[in-house]
C-alpha cells in the first residue's frame, strides 16, 4: 500500500484537530465524536498540548497524519514532527489571516524544503476575510524565502468544524474529498519497493510511555521493514552503539495502535523493546550502517524548584508528598516530556528546567490531578555563557490591541526592555511586534490583561538566546501576608479589600505567611484576615449596613506562577493553589533578608 506522511501546522486556534477529526470521521478512521485532543487537560482548555498521530485510509492509500500543538511554548514538538514527515497542511485561518505561530512553523517547513498545502479555515466566519489572507499568506511565503516551487502552493478552502474543503470558494462540496484529493496528488510517496530492500533505519520523533511495556517511541521508517522480535541497534548521537530487540511493534489506524508484525519503509510505527531510546537516535539492522541526521531539541529557558510541601497545610489533600514520590514522578516525567530536564542533585529540592510557563504549568497540574502535593519556587530565566559573554533568552511577542490603548502597552514594554520592530495599522486596532528578552516579560500578561481591559491579544515564543540586556527594573507588586491561622472573615476582607486586591473569599482558611492579596501601593503587609468586629455596648448608626465584597481573584496555577515573588512558594494540592511566602513568620522573614544582604 502506497503511504503519505503529513502533519497539519497553524497559529494556535486555526483548526487544525477538527480538521484532523474530520479527516477520521469521514474516511471511518474513528467514530464521531472521537478526538485528538485526548487527553483531559487538552480537552479541557480546547487546546492541543502534545503531538499525536493518526493514520487514515483513502482510496488505497494510507495517509499518517501528524496533529501539532499551535501554542508557542509546544513550538520544538512541532519542530521534530516536521522532520519526519513530507509535506504540511498549514491551516490559517480566513478572519485572523497568518499569525506569529503561523510565521514560525511556516519558515520551519520552508527551512526543510516542504512544499506546503495551504488550508484556508473557517471561510464560514462572518467577516472572513479569504482575498486579503490569500495576499496575506502569499506575502509571508516570500517574506520566508520560499522557492518558485513552494510558492506555487495550491489553497484549499475549509470549514474544518464541518468537515467541508472546497478548491473553490463558489464551489459546492459537502465533504473533504476536495482536500484528500490534493493530500494524495501532492504529497510525495513515502512508500516504495526500492526502499523497503535496504537495511532498515528508523528515527524516533516522539516517546511514550506504557506501565508494562515501558519506553515506547514513535519514529518514522526511512528504509528497510521493521519487525517483531529482531534485533535491532541503536545509535546514539555520541557515536555510542546499543544492541536491542523489537519486543512489540504497532502501526495506526484511526487513533487506536493496531500490533502488527512488520511493517516496512515510509510507514509511522512505535515500538517497544528499547528502554533509554531518545528522540533524533537512529534504529537500524547493522553497526557499521550510517546514523541518520540528528533532531534538535530546543533548550530549556526557565528554570524552578520543585520542592515537598511543607506548609502548615501540606498533606491535607494529597496522597503523594514525599520526597521520594515526587521524585519518581519527574523521572517517569522525562521519559516522554522531551524539552524538560531535572537536576537531582540537591537534597532540598529538584531544579526543574522548561520551555515556558505553561510547559511547567501543565506538569504541575497532572500531578494535581494525580493526586500530589508540591511546592515551587518562582520561574527564574536560564542564562548561558558562549565565549565569554553572557546570554539570556528573548522571545518575539506579538500584540494586538484596540488603537487608543497603543500607548501604554508600548511604554510598559519598553520598560521591559522590549523593542519594537513591526507595528501594523488595521482598521480600527493595531498590531505591534516586539523582541524582548524573557526576563522582562515573565510577568507581563496580566498587566497587559488589565492595561488593555481584556481586550488585547498577546502571544510570544522564544526565539534564542541574545547576549543579556542588562539590570531590569522591575516593580515588584507587594503581597498581604496573614499574620494569623483561622478562618477569614468577611469584615476584615472588607477591610483589607481597600489596600489591593484579595486571593481569598470569606471562610477560607489561613495560615500565617499564606498570601492573601496584592498590595496596591507599596511593600509587602502584615495583615489579620480573621480579625472579626468589634463589639461594643453602643450601636453606631450607619456602620451596621451589610458589606459587600469584590470576589476575589482566583489562584490559577499560570497566574500563581506569573505573580509570586521571589521569597514565595506557589504550593499546589489536588484540591488548592495557595502562595505563601518561604518563611512564615515575619521574624524569620526579616532575619533571612537580613542575612541576605549581609551576603551580598
Ligand atoms: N467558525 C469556525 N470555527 C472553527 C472552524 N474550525 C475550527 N473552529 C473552531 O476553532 C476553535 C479551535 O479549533 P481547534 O481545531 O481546536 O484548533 P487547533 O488549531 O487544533 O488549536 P491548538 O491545537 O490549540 O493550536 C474551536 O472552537 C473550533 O470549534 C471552522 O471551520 N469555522
Ligand atoms: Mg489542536
Amino acid at each position: 500500500m502506497e503511504i503519505r506522511n503529513i502533519a497539519i501546522i497553524a497559529h494556535i486556534d486555526h483548526g487544525k484537530t477538527n480538521l484532523t477529526d474530520a479527516l477520521m470521521r469521514q474516511t471511518g478512521a474513528a467514530e464521531k465524536g472521537v478526538s485528538m485532543d485526548s487527553n483531559v487537560l487538552e480537552r479541557e482548555r480546547g487546546i492541543t498540548i502534545y503531538s499525536k498521530n493518526t493514520s487514515v485510509f483513502y482510496r488505497g492509500t494510507k495517509i499518517n497524519i501528524v496533529d501539532t500543538p499551535g501554542h508557542a511554548d509546544f513550538g520544538s514538538e512541532v519542530e521534530r514532527v516536521l522532520r519526519s514527515i513530507d509535506s504540511v497542511l498549514l491551516v490559517v485561518d480566513a478572519q485572523e489571516g497568518p499569525m506569529p505561530q503561523t510565521k514560525f512553523v511556516l519558515r520551519k517547513s520552508l527551512e526543510l524544503g516542504l512544499k506546503p498545502i495551504v488550508v484556508m479555515n473557517k471561510i464560514d466566519k462572518p467577516a472572513a476575510r479569504p482575498e486579503w489572507t490569500k495576499d496575506e499568506i502569499f506575502a509571508l511565503f516570500m517574506e520566508l524565502g520560499a522557492n518558485d516551487e513552494q510558492l506555487n502552493f495550491t489553497i484549499v478552502y475549509s470549514i474544518a468544524k464541518d468537515g467541508i474543503a472546497k478548491l473553490d470558494l463558489k464551489d459546492d462540496s459537502k465533504d473533504l474529498s476536495p482536500l484528500l484529493d490534493v493530500i494524495i496528488k501532492e504529497v510525495p510517496i513515502a512508500s516504495s519497493d526500492e526502499l523497503s530492500q535496504k537495511p532498515l533505519r528508523a528515527q524516533p520523533f516522539n516517546l511514550g510511555y506504557d506501565n508494562f511495556m515501558g519506553r515506547l517511541a514513535i519514529g518514522r521508517i526511512y528504509e528497510g521493514i521493521i519487525k517483531f522480535n529482531s534485533n535491532v541497534f541503536v545509535k546514539k548521537s555520541s557515536e555510542e552503539t546499543k544492541a536491542g530487540k523489537i519486543t512489540k511493534l504497532f502501526t495506526f489506524n484511526g487513533l487506536e495502535r493496531r500490533e502488527v508484525d512488520e511493517a516496512s519503509a515510509g510507514d509511522i510505527v512505535m515500538v517497544a523493546g528499547l528502554p533509554d531510546i531518545y528522540i533524533g537516535e537512529t534504529i537500524c539492522a547493522d553497526p557499521s550502517q550510517e546514523a541518520l541526521p540528528a533532531i534538535n531539541i530546543d533548550e530549556p529557558t526557565i528554570s524552578l524548584n520543585f520542592l515537598v510541601n511543607n506548609s502548615p497545610f501540606g498533606g491535607r489533600e494529597g496522597k503523594f508528598i514525599t520526597s521520594l514520590q515526587i521524585r519518581e514522578r519527574l523521572r517517569k516525567e522525562l521519559e516522554v516530556n522531551v524539552g524538560l530536564k531535572i537536576d537531582f542533585s540537591s537534597s532540598d529540592y529538584f531544579k526543574v528546567y522548561g520551555r515556558g510557563e505553561l510547559h511547567i504549568a501543565i506538569l504541575l497540574e497532572n500531578m494535581r490531578r494525580e493526586d500530589y502535593e508540591v511546592q515551587v519556587s518562582k520561574p527564574q530565566v536560564i542564562f548561558k555563557e558562549e565565549n565569554g559573554t553572557k546570554l539570556e533568552p528573548f522571545e518575539e511577542i506579538t500584540i494586538d490591541v484596540p488603537n487608543k490603548m497603543t500607548g501604554v502597552v508600548i511604554e510598559k514594554i519598553s520598560k521591559r526592555k522590549g523593542i519594537m520592530t513591526d507595528m501594523r495599522l488595521e482598521q480600527n486596532h493595531t498590531i505591534i511586534i516586539f523582541e524582548i528578552p524573557t526576563r522582562g516579560f515573565l510577568g507581563y500578561r496580566g498587566e497587559f490583561m488589565t492595561n488593555t481591559r481584556g481586550e488585547g491579544i498577546i502571544c510570544s515564543r522564544v526565539i534564542g538566546f541574545r547576549p543579556y540586556v542588562g539590570e531590569m527594573e522591575h516593580r515588584t507588586v507587594g503581597s498581604m501576608v496573614s499574620m494569623a491561622n483561622g478562618k477569614s472573615l468577611g469584615f476584615s476582607l472588607w477591610n483589607l479589600q481597600e489596600r489591593g486586591e484579595l486571593y481569598i473569599g470569606p471562610g477560607t482558611e489561613v495560615y500565617e505567611g499564606l498570601v492573601v492579596g496584592n498590595v496596591s501601593k507599596g511593600k509587602d503587609m502584615a495583615v489579620n484576615p480573621t480579625k472579626g468586629k468589634e463589639l461594643t455596648n453602643m450601636r453606631a448608626k450607619g456602620s451596621d449596613e451589610a458589606i459587600i465584597l469584590t470576589p476575589p481573584i482566583e489562584l490559577t496555577l499560570e497566574r500563581g506562577l506569573e505573580i509570586m515573588n521571589d521569597d514565595e512558594y506557589l504550593e499546589i494540592t489536588p484540591g488548592s493553589i495557595r502562595l505563601r511566602k518561604q518563611f512564615l513568620t515575619e521574624i524569620d522573614r526579616v532575619r533571612a533578608k537580613r542575612q541576605k544582604k549581609s551576603e551580598m
